[in-house]
């Protein structure tokens, strides 16, 4: 498949590899995760830290039918731009690109985008996962299947906190993936750092995240793995303070019929307004505390390749 690299990409593209650290970036969050033209600002803002943490970012779309993976200035600011962009994810990525249109790529679809460029790394907000009433709608997030199958390590402040958190770490153990807790012994949940679920595994240093991955590379597993991050103590909203507001948001998803897709966007742009605009800071803050931990793993990757 073509594959279109931005100027800083193709300058350290040395293929199967780089010749310096990279991290992959999503563009769901760009379209679909917060408004213009804060979401230009916070996609510059999430490379420079990326660049000021000593590894390149490249954040994936595809863009009129072609899957970028780095994205120049003026393709960046087109992507933040563009209006009825596709949220592109396992199913739809490749018609989407026969089709000429622009798609933003979710986790899943940009997890496929990132290993076929060869990058191991990738630092997102949160996953997607096992939707609150799953047992009825089914509404489990292509994210964790994608976990289970390709292998990049992706670093989230957890999966977002209005899915069922539990449910979702079941789904992950079943698929035997593996989930890291960075530096404690909890879960996080996106826009708190903390909740009362405890990690099934917890690292406090980016180098031993690389030697895990490496062994189970050694011993053939496939997939990909999951650094769960919790979002800076001064950033965070406590659960008990967005709890009730997640609670209503759901309830006016369920009773407006939004379903599949448009589940996530619809009930992140509703809980930006129920907090005033407080969960997008915190969002922000989140994602760029994510991408400085994902340039350490990136590094430590490099340092110690794949045999
Ligand atoms: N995290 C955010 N904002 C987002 C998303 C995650 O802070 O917009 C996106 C990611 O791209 C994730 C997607 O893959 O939501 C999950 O969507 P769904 O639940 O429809 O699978
Ligand atoms: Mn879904």
């Amino acid at each position: 498949m073509q594959i279109m690299y931005s100027a800083e990409i193709a300058a350290i593209r040395q293929a199967p590899s780089f010749t310096k650290p990279v991290v992959a970036l999503e563009s769901t969050i760009i379209t679909h995760g917060m408004p213009y033209p804060q979401n230009l600002q916070v996609a510059h803002e999430v490379e420079d830290v990326v660049r000021q943490s000593g590894a390149v970012p490249a954040t994936i779309a595809v863009l009129d039918g072609v899957l970028h993976v780095g994205l120049d200035p003026d393709q960046l600011t087109y992507l933040a731009k563009a209006q009825n962009v596709a949220k592109v994810s396992r199913a739809d990525m490749t018609f989407v690109m026969a089709q000429g249109r622009t798609g933003a790529t979710t986790v899943a679809a940009t997890m496929i985008a990132a290993h076929a460029a060869g990058i191991e790394v990738f630092a997102t907000g949160g996953i997607g996962g096992v939707h609150r009433g799953a047992e009825l709608t089914f509404d489990i997030s292509a994210d964790l299947r994608e976990l289970a199958l390709t292998p990049v390590t992706v670093v989230a402040a957890g999966a977002k906190a209005i899915l069922d958190i539990p449910k979702t770490m079941e789904v992950l153990e079943t698929y035997g993936v593996p989930v890291i807790a960075f530096g404690q012994d909890v879960m996080p949940a996106f826009w708190s750092a903390t909740s009362d679920i405890s990690a099934p595994l917890r690292s406090d240093s980016a180098a031993e995240i690389t030697s895990g991955l490496r062994a189970r590379q050694a011993l053939g597993l496939t997939g990909g793995q999951l650094i769960a991050n919790p979002v800076p103590k001064a950033d965070e909203i406590s659960a008990e303070e967005i709890g009730p507001m997640i609670e209503l948001a759901l309830h006016e998803a369920t009773s407006q019929g939004i379903t599949a897709k448009a589940v996530t966007p619809f009930l992140l742009s509703r809980i930006f307004e129920l907090t005033a605009g407080k969960s997008l800071a915190t969002n922000i803050a989140l994602v760029k505390n994510n991408a400085k931990l994902a340039a350490k793993i990136a590094k430590s990757c490099h340092d110690l390749p794949k045999i």
